[in-house]
């Protein structure tokens, strides 16, 4: 069963969506990130187990050959792709939770940021525990979160940024909202966000990944 999850790691990062995909050519025919996928739900993996040994792991890995100069754009898009195809295979599992909310949650990624996944998958787990999401996408200025909160006054709000140029944009959005509603939780998040930076920029929590949070979401700390 190991054995799949790597297969798994391997089509996400090689942008292998599903058998159909004509890319890339050397895996013609095979299996892709989606077949994968079901199979290793229907021997018993679960869901979490898939995407963080699976999909996250493929994901990092083409993450380290874009550093190295080994991977370019186009390849970290299609193997964004090929996540997708496997994320929303895993989504039932994850968001089989409850009817009643236990409260609502804005997220979304800041300004000038387009990275989607994490967020996607945060959204997917918070949901799955009780909670009524609002997503604002990605690209999410002070304003746009601003508006939301104005619709959903007891919400709390979550950032995620993915590049060191944006979390300047989230110290900013973080500081303008709070200056001007000191009682929103301002919870931030992302590959380079780390608890000092939290303390920096005086937001109220910081997770690394989605489970911290919700943990926090139904314990308060
Ligand atoms: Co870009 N990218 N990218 N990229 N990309 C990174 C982030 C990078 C680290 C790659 C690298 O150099 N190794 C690098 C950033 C370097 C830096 O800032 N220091 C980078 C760069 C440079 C860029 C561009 C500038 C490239 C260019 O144009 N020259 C460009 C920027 C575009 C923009 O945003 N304006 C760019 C573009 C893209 C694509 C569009 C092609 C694509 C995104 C597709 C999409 O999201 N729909 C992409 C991708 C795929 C990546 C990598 C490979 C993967 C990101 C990802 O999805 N990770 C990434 C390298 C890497 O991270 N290893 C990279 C998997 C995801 C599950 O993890 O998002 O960290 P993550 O989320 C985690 C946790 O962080 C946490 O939970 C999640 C699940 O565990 N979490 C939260 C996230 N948000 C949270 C919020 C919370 C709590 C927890 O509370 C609210």
């Amino acid at each position: 069963m190991q054995d799949i999850l790597e297969r798994i790691a391997v089509c996400i990062e090689r942008g292998k969506a599903s058998v159909q995909s004509l890319y890339p050519p050397d895996m013609r025919g095979q299996e892709g990130a989606g077949e994968l996928t079901e199979r290793a739900l229907k021997g018993g993996i679960s869901a979490q187990e898939v995407l963080n040994k699976g999909l996250i792991v493929g994901m990092f890995n083409i993450g380290e050959r874009f550093s190295r100069g080994e991977a370019f754009i186009p390849d970290l898009l299609i193997a964004a792709q090929s996540m997708n195809v496997s994320m929303e295979l895993l989504k039932p599992n994850f968001e089989s939770g409850e009817l009643i909310h236990k409260g609502a949650f804005i997220i979304g990624t800041v300004s000038g940021d387009l990275h989607d996944i994490g967020k996607n998958i945060v959204k997917m787990v918070i949901k799955g525990a009780g909670w009524k999401v609002i997503d604002l996408g990605t690209n999410a200025s002070t304003e746009k979160f601003i508006k939301a909160m104005k619709q959903e006054p007891d919400a709390l709000v979550g950032m995620s940024a993915l590049l060191t140029t944006t979390m300047l944009n989230m110290e900013k959005s973080v500081q303008e909202i709070h200056s001007e509603y000191p009682h929103v939780k301002l919870i931030i998040g992302g590959a380079p966000v780390t608890d000092d930076f939290k303390e920096k920029i005086g937001a109220d929590a910081y997770f690394p990944d989605p489970n911290k949070l919700v943990d926090y979401l139904r314990t308060g700390n």
